[in-house]
């Protein structure tokens, strides 16, 4: 039996792995997430609709695509894309946090400021393909209206949509002025960090047909890294470029995590921290904690606080605070460069796991 990959093609997630396993070369069957195979593999599996869900074959369940990617690493051959380098690794991990929580921005504001249409026949295409088009569009707009819902929670809202494009283009450009140097983040070899932005840069910015002619006209490059990405399954290729160098040309994607991102996580983290001491004795946690006010490209607004993304932080901080020596120095100059001096001294505490498919304190 190869793998099952419960997946679909509109989903961001789902495009983060699926790339990762096309390029691992990993043996998969991907199976539409439609409405039957939510209601009888997936909600029985994980307690909750999500996607995407990977069974591998000895039948166990495996979602979140961290722990999907983690979870192959750990026992597929081949290349890793996690990179040796310790400083690189610490770049590849704090893209891969910006690509899956602070592009998602700019993912759900373009697919439903652009691509509101298509958007719902796909969510129908996908939760009921067997149904006449005309019922697929109408039945789709209504699997669509929980995600659609969701983007105030993001902080999307017609006062942030001009500065969710203006920071988004400067992105754009960043990692295309970077392409035209390296095929990958890190030379020729996809990285986890790849994945992370794989994920809004494909299913959504690329593949939603509005958005993907902004990323052809703005930044071609990023929608030829794209496809190459997220290519057909091929023969495992390329290398991390040597040094653990970081490239200079990524440390304006970088300072942008530093100066947008960083900010968000670090009230998420305030938040958790006074949620537990009006939770006590709680382990689980929901799936926000509050609200805050957040910037995005100088621009205020409400938004609500998710926990999760707090989880993919201490990987990062796991990372970096097993690194000594002028390995440790080596980071700490690339902190500094970038302007995230404020990661040297955080620590996700009460730290937080994954266990049975929910976020816990550890
Ligand atoms: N952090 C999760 C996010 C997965 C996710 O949000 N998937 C979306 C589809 S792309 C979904 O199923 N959402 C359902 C929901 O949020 O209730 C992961 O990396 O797997």
């Amino acid at each position: 039996m190869p793998y099952q990959f419960f997946a679909a093609p509109l989903s961001l997630y789902s495009g983060k792995v699926r790339g990762y396993l096309r390029w691992k070369n990993v043996p998969f069957h991907e199976v539409l997430s439609r409405r039957e195979v939510y209601e009888k593999d997936i909600l029985p599996r994980l307690g909750y609709g999500m996607v995407p869900v990977l069974i591998t074959p000895n039948g166990e369940t495996v979602q979140d695509t961290t722990d999907i990617i983690d979870y192959l690493e750990a026992h597929e051959p081949g290349p890793s894309v996690y990179p040796d380098g310790p400083v690189q690794k610490l770049a590849a991990l704090i893209l891969e946090l910006f690509g899956d929580e602070w592009l998602l921005i700019a993912a759900m504001h373009y697919r439903w400021a652009y691509n509101e249409d298509f958007a719902y026949q796909e969510f129908g295409n996908t939760a009921f393909p067997d149904l006449p088009a005309e019922e697929r569009y109408k039945l789709g707009k209504k699997a669509a209206e929980k995600f659609k819902g969701s983007l105030p929670f993001l902080g999307i809202t017609p006062k942030t949509a001009p500065a969710i494009e203006k920071t988004y283009e400067e992105f754009l450009h960043a990692f295309d002025t970077h392409l035209a140097a390296h095929p990958f983040l890190f030379g020729t070899r996809p990285s986890i960090g790849d994945y992370g932005l794989l994920g809004p840069l494909y299913a959504h910015n690329y593949r939603d047909p509005a958005s993907g002619e902004i990323m052809e006209r703005v930044a071609p490059r990023v929608a030829d890294w794209a496809r190459r990405a997220h290519a057909p399954q091929h023969v495992l290729t390329g290398e991390f470029t040597g040094g653990d160098e970081v490239p200079e040309t990524l440390i304006p994607i970088l300072t942008m995590f530093a100066r947008e991102h960083l900010p968000i996580m670090q009230d998420s983290l305030a938040d958790l921290q006074k949620w537990v001491g009006d939770n006590p004795g709680v382990n689980e946690l929901p799936r926000l904690t509050g609200f805050h006010k957040y910037k995005i490209g100088g621009v205020e607004e409400d938004r609500a606080i998710f926990p999760y993304p707090l989880w993919m932080l201490q990987r990062v901080l796991d990372h970096y605070t097993g690194l000594t020596g002028a390995d440790r120095d080596a980071a700490d100059a690339l902190l500094t460069r970038i302007g995230a001096e404020d990661l040297k001294t955080m620590t996700v505490e009460p730290r937080l796991k994954r266990e049975n498919f929910k976020l816990v304190l550890a």
